[in-house]
């Protein structure tokens, strides 16, 4: 079998690029002008394991090192070349699978490769209380890539004021790969700082996270997803406004890593973007509201969010305690977020993100858990009856209304009883004002044929490719991609996506007031007439199968659709 290069790649770069280096800038802009921004990489690399017989370890090294510099310097991205060998491409492929990102390129990076300072110029003259809280990064994994751990890890102690880094527990949710088994012993033991908890059996991300608190030592603790970077000057912020305020739950700015090419790429300091969530209870990013905007007068305060993603916050350890951590519930993974973030407002903090701190995250396509998908509605389902009070109808209504069994909640009823939390409907009002009701549109459900029952309307919220039809899939009565609400203006729509007419695709795309967006739904016809084309949605068979087409309006039983809870005027 053949063994891939990636550990000497480490062994090749792990000195050789540093913060300090004084020519730095010069060589960045060589290296630019060279590889017109990307750095292809590098030929030797495909040629090596052919020498390799031949070569001891140093020659070896000296081949990577052939390279004046190594990939993904500065943050900047890695384009593989596409004449790659076989067994190269199949390592490609393997990452994929099992990581859901490009593990072959984050391997060739350094695991201290530099960053730019995303940072706006009015972030670096900041000034700081002397004595800040100190601060223990809690780190939990499960199945990661080795180069992505340590890279993570690297980026924490490089970038940290080391009076201010009390130590680094890594918690492992009973991870299989061998990497991290002896070897990530090993790193632990050589690496000042960093402690290494490992759990019995698999807890999830949320029970993953509660493990090390009784090690926790420090008045602060930050929590970090296990595939991101730290960037010069993300901690020292997020300390300084929990100092002020330790009822203040704050975020950095999550940048993106990309999943292809690892390339850094920083958030839009004018358009930062807050959290929010939609009625099936996921985490959405919205824009920050245009008046909130043209009020602030000080670009470095804090921005108030009505959620958090999730994976990287500080928060103080009495606080965290006082509001009952986490529901210890939840399983695998999803929902802590939201929970952390009502509770965080509805009993007595602030939720934050600081923009002078930033940390990129290694952002999924995919969720890499095939357990998930049970555990997620049971979290939810745990999740909205606990803090939504009357409101957790809508959720329940989105899913489906399926009855699932999501355990016993009494214990977290009792602890928001008795920390007196508001009323999610202050929350909704105060915090989130931006988040319709269900309630307002004219019918919200499924979109089904009156002809043919059990057809559905059916589509993946708009991707990158949006130009993915609208399917017509059997019912599955669980809301999710069938699920659609009928505005008083004509849109149907699921959250921030309208159903469109583009280029002769019946498609869903970003809601945007457009007249191609507008339906007519008649009740007594029971049609869906597009407002632009005066056409019909209708049912049409090809060999294939059925697919959804626009024709000129008829009586036809085809174009007869049932729209679920509508409502008269
Ligand atoms: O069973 C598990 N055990 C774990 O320890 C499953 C996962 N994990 C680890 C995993 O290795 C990773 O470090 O938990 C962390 C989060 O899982 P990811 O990275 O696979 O998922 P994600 O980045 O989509 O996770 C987002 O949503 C999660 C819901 O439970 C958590 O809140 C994550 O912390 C959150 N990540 C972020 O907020 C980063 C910004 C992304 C966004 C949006
Ligand atoms: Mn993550």
């Amino acid at each position: 079998e053949f063994q891939t290069p990636h550990s000497f790649v480490y062994g090749a770069n792990k000195n050789s690029f540093a913060d300090k280096d004084s020519s730095y800038e010069q060589a960045l802009n060589r290296f630019r002008k060279r590889f017109d921004n990307s750095s292809v990489v590098f030929r030797a690399w495909n040629i090596l394991p052919e020498a390799e017989q031949g070569l001891s370890e140093d020659e070896k090294e000296n081949i990577i090192k052939g390279d004046e510099y190594p990939p993904g310097v500065d943050g900047t991205p890695v384009v593989l070349e596409d004449t790659l060998r076989y067994y190269i491409r199949q390592d490609i492929r393997k990452g994929w699978r099992e990581h859901a990102f490009n593990r072959f390129v984050s391997d060739l990076i350094p695991v201290n490769r530099t960053l730019m300072d995303v940072r706006e110029p009015w972030c670096k003259n900041q000034t700081f209380s002397k004595d800040l809280p100190k601060v223990t990064v809690v780190i939990c994994f499960y199945e990661e890539a080795w180069s992505t751990l340590i890279r993570t890890i690297t980026s924490v102690l490089t970038r940290s004021p080391p009076e201010l880094l009390e130590q680094i527990i890594l918690v492992d949710d009973f991870s299989k790969m061998v990497h991290l088994q002896t070897k990530l012993d090993n790193y632990v033991n050589a690496t000042p700082k960093v402690k290494l908890i490992r759990a019995e059996k698999r807890l999830g991300i949320i029970r993953a996270r509660l493990l090390p608190l009784k090690y926790v030592t420090t008045p602060v603790i930050f929590y970090l997803d296990s595939h991101c970077e730290c960037t010069k000057g993300w901690l020292e912020p997020l300390l300084q406004r929990i100092k002020e305020d330790p009822t203040a739950v704050v975020s950095p700015v999550i940048d993106n890593i990309h999943d292809t090419t690892f390339e850094y790429i920083a958030q839009d300091a004018n358009d930062l973007r807050l959290g929010g969530f939609n009625w099936d209870l996921r985490f959405n990013w919205i824009g920050m509201p245009q008046d909130e905007y043209l009020k602030r007068t000080n670009q470095m305060a804090p921005l108030k969010t009505p959620t958090i993603a999730g994976g990287l916050f500080a928060i103080h350890k009495n606080f965290f305690k006082k509001i009952g951590y986490y529901d210890d519930g939840f399983e695998i993974w999803g929902a802590e977020n939201l929970e952390l973030s009502f509770k965080t407002w509805m009993c007595g903090g602030t939720l934050e993100i600081i923009p002078c701190s930033h940390v990129g995250h290694l952002f999924r396509k995919r969720i890499p858990y095939d357990e998930i998908k049970n555990s997620l509605k049971r979290n939810y389902a745990r999740l909205a009856t606990v803090w939504l009070d009357d409101y957790a109808k809508y959720y329940f209504e989105r899913a489906g209304n399926q009855k699932i069994d999501f355990g016993n909640v009494s214990s977290r009823i009792d602890l928001r009883n008795r920390l007196n939390c508001k009323p999610f409907k202050w929350y909704l009002e105060n915090i989130y004002p931006q988040l319709d009701l269900p309630d307002k549109y004219a019918a919200s459900g499924q979109i089904y044929s009156a002809s043919s029952p059990g057809i559905c309307l059916d589509a993946h919220p708009a991707s990158e490719q949006f130009h993915e039809a609208v399917q017509l899939l059997p019912c599955h009565f669980q809301g999710g991609n069938q699920f659609w609400t009928y505005s008083r203006n004509g849109e149907i729509r699921r959250d921030a996506f309208c159903l469109d007419y583009i280029l002769n695709c019946i498609t869903l795309f970003f809601c945007r007031n457009s007249a191609s967006q507008v339906w007519l739904y008649s009740q007594k016809s029971q049609t869906i007439r597009h407002m632009v084309t005066e056409q019909c949605l209708n049912i049409a068979k090809f060999p294939e199968g059925i697919k959804l087409i626009l024709t000129e309006c008829t009586p036809s039983s085809s174009q007869k659709w049932i729209m679920e809870h509508f409502k008269f005027e």
